[in-house]
């Protein structure tokens, strides 16, 4: 497989090359990748995924993962892109890709947040929000990762616009949520797997936020989690802790991940990458190598498991 040569996957890249960089991996490899158009943002911007599939006849299972709802959490559309390129270049040479590849696409969303991503890069490093302007443009921005119809507004919350955590005027009131939500209806009955890269904290996250209430399949899905995250320290030790966000961080509605598992995708997870505080979200270049390791590990065991399913 043709990785673009000149790509350094170990520095952090502003959208404009993350845009070439999906173009050119589409171009490269156009027997297994697919760019597809998602929807637009609010500065309509163009969001696209990257579909990765072994050419076959056969109906397949999906898993999604997308990346950068959070402007300022960078590691996470990095790894988005370190993993397309793991994929990519151990095509060939590793029968386990190949062998899930029969059974399962990966629908891979680099950046969702795009407009946020961008004023992060040019204006404000520790932007979190999208950029939708509110109170006649006076203050801006919806949390995306409260904007999901799960509990919507409920809990972990702010109604006031200026706050980090807004959670939106509506459930699914963000163009960029409403982005993800059309396409994973369209495909909920093949999706078996929902992950959210975020950062930081060093924890795989298992639903709910909303509630206390465990869902139905709850010790499969903290098994299987308990086994990524130890695959995860084996590499390099990080440590990271496992369970559902109402229980061992606090309690948040309209997230993604509560959603997807709402709305019946039995594995779902959100990723919270290195690291514990010491760089927060500002995680240096250096460790982004290490990192991505790491969490291929994480993410690989996942697959695996849900593969056999
Ligand atoms: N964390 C997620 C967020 O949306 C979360 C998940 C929720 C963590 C509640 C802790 C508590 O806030 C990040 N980093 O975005
Ligand atoms: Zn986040």
């Amino acid at each position: 497989k043709q990785i673009p040569e000149s790509y350094s996957y170990t520095q952090y890249h502003p959208m404009e090359e993350i845009y070439t960089w999906m173009a050119q991996i589409q171009k490269n490899n156009s027997e297994l990748v697919t760019q597809h158009y998602l929807g637009e943002t609010v500065e309509n911007r163009t969001i696209y995924y990257l579909q990765i599939s072994q050419p076959s006849d056969k109906t397949k299972k999906i898993i999604w993962m997308d990346c950068g709802i959070h402007a300022r959490e960078w590691i996470s559309p990095a790894f988005c892109q370190w993993f397309v390129k793991e994929i990519l270049q151990n095509y060939e040479s590793d029968p386990k890709i190949r062998k899930f590849l029969q059974n399962i696409d990966l629908y891979i969303l680099p950046v969702l947040n795009i407009d946020g991503y961008i004023y992060s890069w040019e204006t404000a490093r520790l932007w979190r929000k999208n950029r939708s302007p509110h109170m006649n443009g006076t203050c801006y921005g919806t949390d995306l990762n409260r904007n999901f119809n799960s509990s919507w507004g409920t809990l972990g919350v702010s109604y006031n616009c200026s706050s980090e955590i807004f959670c939106g005027t509506g459930p699914e009131s963000e163009p960029e949520t409403r982005a993800v939500v059309q396409l994973i209806e369209r495909k909920k009955s093949d999706i078996l797997c929902y992950l959210t890269i975020h950062s930081y904290g060093q924890y795989i996250l298992t639903p709910y936020g909303s509630t206390t209430e465990p869902p139905s399949n709850n010790e499969e899905l903290m098994r299987v989690a308990q086994t990524a995250a130890a695959a995860l320290t084996e590499k390099y030790g990080t440590s990271y802790e496992v369970g559902p966000t109402s229980l061992i961080l606090y309690s948040n509605s309209g997230s993604s991940r509560d959603w997807a598992r709402m709305i019946g995708i039995p594995f779902s997870y959100t990723f919270e990458l290195r690291d514990k505080g010491t760089y927060g979200f500002v995680l240096p270049a250096d460790q982004i190598q290490p990192t991505c390791e790491e969490t291929m590990l994480a993410v690989t065991a996942i697959i695996d498991y849900v593969d056999q399913k």
